[in-house]
């Protein structure tokens, strides 16, 4: 694989877990693309289906218990949330609302879904995207459609499996085989598959070291 794979660098580990350690600041939150702030940072999205994990992601790679807000219920975040790391500021973090959530009415989800999207597509100082799979679940037709989009768009991302606790070690592996062989397919993907948990802390160092990666393309 020609791609340097940056999750084992262990001196951007730390450098990482410095970062994160030290400030992180809500910045805001943006219901429509007109409230976006400035593009002033380079950022790093967090996109996946609802109830995936993405709040809790952001959780626990700063180490905060709820700068982003989680919660059982599906549809919880329902903007574009940006986080800035460092002082002075790095990079930001945007959490975004989940996709494929069929509760919710049409019309919000057609908002939410035109919201990612247009904000994906269009935003120069996005670095990279996060496109975050339930280990339980493995990839679903609307990941896959996020991650054409991503493709056609030529946004770069990176599938990172959420909840590895929440599943058997040999139902882990099945899952990751099978997500990485469709991942090999997107040009625009990571060849690396990344597990977490953001409950047990699993994968979440290496991870931060890759967001800090990341925000330096
Ligand atoms: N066991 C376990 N539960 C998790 C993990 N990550 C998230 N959860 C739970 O999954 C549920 C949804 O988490 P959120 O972080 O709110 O998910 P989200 O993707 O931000 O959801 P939306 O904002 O609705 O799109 C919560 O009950 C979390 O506690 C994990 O690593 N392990
Ligand atoms: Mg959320």
């Amino acid at each position: 694989m020609s791609v340097k794979d940056d999750r084992y660098d262990h001196d951007l580990i730390e450098e990482a877990r410095k970062l994160f350690s030290g400030r992180v600041d809500f910045l805001l939150s943006a219901p429509q693309l007109q409230f976006l702030p400035e593009p002033d940072f380079p950022e790093v999205a967090f996109a996946g289906r609802s109830n995936v994990g993405k709040s809790s992601l952001i959780n626990a790679l700063t180490g905060r218990k709820a700068i982003a807000r989680a919660s059982v219920t599906p549809g919880r975040t329902q903007e574009l949330n940006f986080f800035e790391i460092g002082m002075p500021t790095q990079f930001r973090l945007v959490d975004m609302p989940g996709y494929g959530f069929a509760k919710a009415p049409v019309k919000v989800v057609e908002r939410w879904k035109r919201l990612v999207r247009d904000y994906l597509r269009g935003r120069a100082v996005l670095k990279r995207t996060l496109v975050l799979v339930d280990s339980r679940h493995g990839l679903k037709p609307v990941d896959i459609e996020m991650m054409t989009m991503l493709d056609q768009a030529a946004v770069g991302y990176r599938v990172v499996l959420t909840k590895t606790d929440k599943v058997k070690a040999s139902a882990l592996e099945q899952t990751r085989d099978a997500v990485e062989a469709i991942s090999r397919k997107h040009p625009a993907c990571y060849p690396y598959l990344h597990l977490t948990s953001a409950e047990k802390g699993m994968g979440i160092a290496e991870l931060r070291a890759a967001v800090l990666a990341d925000s330096r393309l």
